[in-house]
């Protein structure tokens, strides 16, 4: 059992440096008990190797993302997963960045083995389609997280672009099949985190990983999405997910615009990003 943890502050220098570059990090937001406790639940789930209907589905196969895909929503059916979705520390980083209250609206878990294909450029809220603002990402660090093992790269200065429209991306290096070019000016930064740190970053910024070109080092993360409770409007894929920071359960209207690239969304597949 752990003690409840504290509110987690931000800096100033944080907060500012979220408004300017569209990303921040929160250092040793999760303990490494915490971390650890993660890490070795998900780990037993991978080893048992069960499908878990509508969230998990590994299979065989030479790709590695075959036999350990990432895990949708693990929240709903995972007390543990619902517990660090809703996170009293994460609550209070989250109204502090958006001055608003969050609604939690997704929960992922990445396994990332050695020789992974990474995820190609991207914005997240070109999937989730959260209007009128934008969503925001907290992504957990299970292990140490480095450019050579597949770790985020973010392109400062993208959050306020409106979304791009992706060209199909490149499947030998990426599981997923949008690719947004890096704009212009806004160079990836190629992040380096440790475990129990938080990186938190605005929906629409261009961001993506690279294949984990290591052959012993597994990248784990606990991935979170997140709105503003204003917000009116959520992509109708993740309208069953969505909860407040209490656990009950919230809807939005389903944003069914097509958006500026067409008809992203139409079905499961093209929604879930
Ligand atoms: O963790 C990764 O490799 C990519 C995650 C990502 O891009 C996302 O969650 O939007």
């Amino acid at each position: 059992m752990h003690a409840e943890p504290a509110a987690y502050q931000l800096s100033q220098d944080q907060v500012m440096a979220y408004h300017h570059t569209g990303f921040t990090v929160a250092k040793a937001l999760f303990s490494a008990a915490e971390v650890a406790e993660c890490k070795n639940h998900f780990d037993a789930l991978a080893d048992a190797g069960v499908p878990i209907e509508g969230h998990w589905s590994p299979q065989a196969g030479e790709d590695p993302l075959a036999r350990y895909p990432r895990m949708f929503h693990p929240h709903l059916f995972d007390e543990g997963s619902k517990k660090r979705l809703l996170d009293p520390r994460v609550k209070s980083v989250l109204t502090q960045l958006m001055d608003d209250e969050p609604i939690a609206v997704q929960s992922m878990y990445y396994f990332k083995p050695p020789g992974a294909r990474g995820q190609a450029f991207h914005q997240d809220n070109y999937f989730l389609k959260i209007k009128p603002q934008s969503c925001l990402a907290a992504w957990l660090a299970i292990d140490h997280s480095t450019p050579e093992n597949g770790g985020l790269q973010l392109c400062p200065g993208t959050q306020d672009m409106e979304v791009l429209c992706p060209e199909p991306a490149d499947l030998t290096e990426s599981f997923t099949k949008e690719h947004v070019k890096p704009p212009e000016g806004h160079e990836p930064v190629k992040l380096s985190l440790e475990p129990g740190d938080v990186l938190l970053f605005n929906g629409s910024v261009v961001h993506g990983s690279d294949a984990n070109r290591t052959t012993d080092q597994w990248r784990r993360s606990f991935i979170s999405h997140y709105m503003p409770a204003s917000a009116s409007h959520v992509g109708r894929w993740y309208a069953p997910a969505m909860m407040d920071f209490d656990g009950n359960p919230t809807a939005r209207a389903s944003n069914e615009d097509g958006g500026p690239c067409g008809s992203q969304g139409e079905d499961q597949e093209s929604a879930i990003h």
